[in-house]
């Protein structure tokens, strides 16, 4: 018999599942997370005793903490991630599949014991805001202090998701051990059909943090299907013009590509008047509201953002948001007890230690922080942080972003024809890979509306239920193409990004309103290079116009390959999409 502490919920659901995994799993202890301030307190000190976290230098950096992980375990491995349906074809060719008794069976031999000598935490969480109808609840059981102190951030966690659920069992069982953080053992199982997900093996954020890919995308998508809404791998972002108005735009884009520096976006000096209001950086949940429109949520409570790369320059909210009361993971920890990484603020530190907590310097020939390295920090901390974040209702979305890293082809903005069309280039979208996830970095792969890894059933079905939304939806959202990262020749960036992406966002709004000068083109509508210039940006004429050229003979070359993609969908692929791919070819022939 384990020892319990904390108060035991009265939902009896919800203990019958807890006591069925507490035996499976034999922890010496329970604990039931009521998500208080005494409770992060006392687990702090836990995690810092058990050396899952390192006290960082509290004057510099008050509440501040680091972990390092497993050598092994510093990604997704969606190599070890299934999709659990009945029948295969459910999966789709998009996920990788095992039959739910014998995932559940392979399984329960790597969870019986898992949790011995070790103490068993019980995770109560809400995604999304309180009072929403969209909300969800889920209780997550894990071995990792480490975990449970980055759900705290990353969700609304404790009584306040009891509450929300009262005595139904309308709740994702979240099961989760670290177990021996073995590659061999390593599992992230979904279950859409029992509203369950079982993950092994991991202590790793997109892994092991269940709330988040796991439940926000993967088994909420399966849920929107049924239910008549969309969970997405999207920000989203609030733009207020100098007269006030403020328009919310969301973004998909594959992991490590620039959302959370989107998200909160500094305007540069010379667009002055216009603000950002972030709601959210990498999740989103949209419902067609009551005048027809797209309304969108943050299930999200946190940012689990990527630490290279973050700087003043290409990101000051986030290097404002991060010197308090954050998670660090895998970053560089400093001679004074602070930390770093390539592309901070500060020169390379001398007498620092790597991820690895190895000595290192300028001449170790690696990164001191591991390219995937994070920061987990509440929404609130964001100087940008919107209080819409909160609404039940969400916010009304006027534009959609499909964005992937594209060295060539990809021109930096362009808009499709209409929702049909616009879901065939989410449907296209592809992009070079990242760190983000185990796996060759650089390599161009097909990430459909950047959830390939997300979507947590045959996508061929996705795009359909895409398609079957403008139904529902009279007022959708424009849909729009990016590409902030076309090189030239000797390999440089042509746009330079970050707050002049403000440019970009600027004609979206402006096309979604009917107005904006734009050049009707094969692959859709293209801005006039002036109406992204406005004078002031210090880019050459040559770039700019290239920047928004279209490469027909590239675009051609294109087609086969994407044919070929849809193909593997057989049946599951539906019309329209097959449509706007005939329809691209022969605009491309006239
Ligand atoms: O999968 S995580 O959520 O850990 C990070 C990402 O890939 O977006
Ligand atoms: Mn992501």
């Amino acid at each position: 018999m384990s020892n319990i502490t904390g108060t035991v919920p009265s939902n009896t659901f919800v203990q019958k599942w807890v006591k069925d995994v507490t035996a499976m799993c034999q922890p010496d202890e329970v604990v039931w997370c009521d998500g208080s301030e005494a409770e992060r307190e006392r687990l702090t000190r836990v995690a810092v005793q058990c050396g899952d976290l390192i006290t960082l230098n509290q004057e510099k950096l008050p509440g501040c903490y680091l972990h390092r992980s497993a050598l092994n375990d510093v990604a997704r491995t969606e190599n070890l991630t299934f999709v659990c349906t009945e029948q295969k074809e459910d999966a789709g060719p998009n996920n990788n599949w095992m039959a739910p008794a014998e995932s559940y069976d392979r399984l329960s031999k790597i969870f019986s014991g898992s949790m011995r000598g070790r103490t068993l935490y019980v995770i109560p969480f809400l995604m999304g805001p309180l009072g929403s109808p969209f909300s969800k609840v889920g209780i997550q059981v894990t071995d990792s202090v480490y975990v449970v102190l980055n759900m705290r951030i990353m969700t609304r966690m404790g009584k306040t998701a009891l509450d929300h659920l009262g005595g139904s069992d309308d709740f994702t069982r979240c099961l989760h051990s670290k177990a021996d953080l073995d590659m061999d053992r390593r599992f992230i199982c979904h279950y859409p059909q029992d509203n369950t997900i079982w993950s092994v093996g991991s202590g790793y954020g997109g892994n092991a943090l269940l709330a988040k890919k796991c439940l926000a995308l993967r088994i909420a998508s399966k849920l929107g299907q049924k239910e008549g809404w969309l969970a997405e791998h999207m920000l989203i972002v609030g733009v207020e013009s100098p007269d006030g108005e403020i328009n919310y735009v969301c973004g998909a884009f594959p992991s490590a590509c620039g959302k959370t520096n989107l998200a909160m976006l500094v305007p540069p000096a010379s667009m002055k008047g216009w603000k950002i209001h972030t709601i959210g950086d990498d999740i989103s949940w949209l419902h067609v509201g009551p005048d027809g429109r797209l309304w969108a949520i943050n299930p999200e409570a946190g940012f689990f953002g990527v630490a290279p790369g973050t700087g003043s320059k290409t990101n000051s909210n986030a290097m404002a948001m991060v010197n308090r009361d954050t998670i660090f993971t895998n970053v560089a920890l400093r001679s004074d007890g602070t930390v770093w990484w390539e592309g901070h603020d500060d020169p390379v530190p001398a007498g620092a230690q790597d991820w690895r907590g190895k000595p290192w310097d300028a001449k170790s020939g690696h990164p001191a922080a591991h390219p995937n390295s994070r920061f987990t920090v509440s929404v609130k901390q964001c100087p940008t942080y919107s209080p819409e974040w909160e609404k039940p209702e969400g916010v009304p979305i006027s534009a959609i972003l499909f964005g992937a890293r594209r060295q060539k082809l990809v021109p930096l903005v362009y808009q499709s024809f209409n929702w049909q069309h616009g879901t065939f280039l989410g449907a296209t979208l592809a992009s070079e890979t990242t760190a983000a996830a185990t796996g060759a970095v650089g390599v161009v792969r097909r990430d459909p509306m950047a959830m390939l890894p997300f979507c947590g059933y045959n996508m061929g079905d996705y795009w359909g239920h895409w398609l079957s939304l403008a139904k529902r939806a009279t007022n959708p959202p424009k849909i729009f193409r990016v590409n902030w990262f076309q090189r030239n020749e000797q390999g440089k960036f042509l746009w330079p990004g970050f707050g002049e992406n403000l440019r970009v966002l600027r004609w979206v709004i402006e096309r979604s309103k009917g107005g904006g000068q734009a050049e009707e083109t094969a692959i859709g509508y293209v801005p006039k290079p002036s109406s992204l210039n406005g004078g002031e940006l210090n880019i050459s004429k040559a770039d700019l116009n290239r920047l928004v050229a279209v490469d027909r003979e590239g675009w051609k070359n294109n087609l086969k390959g994407q044919g070929e993609y849809f193909d593997k969908f057989g049946d599951h692929l539906p019309a329209g999409i097959r449509e706007e791919h005939q329809a691209l070819a022969d605009r491309l022939k006239a």
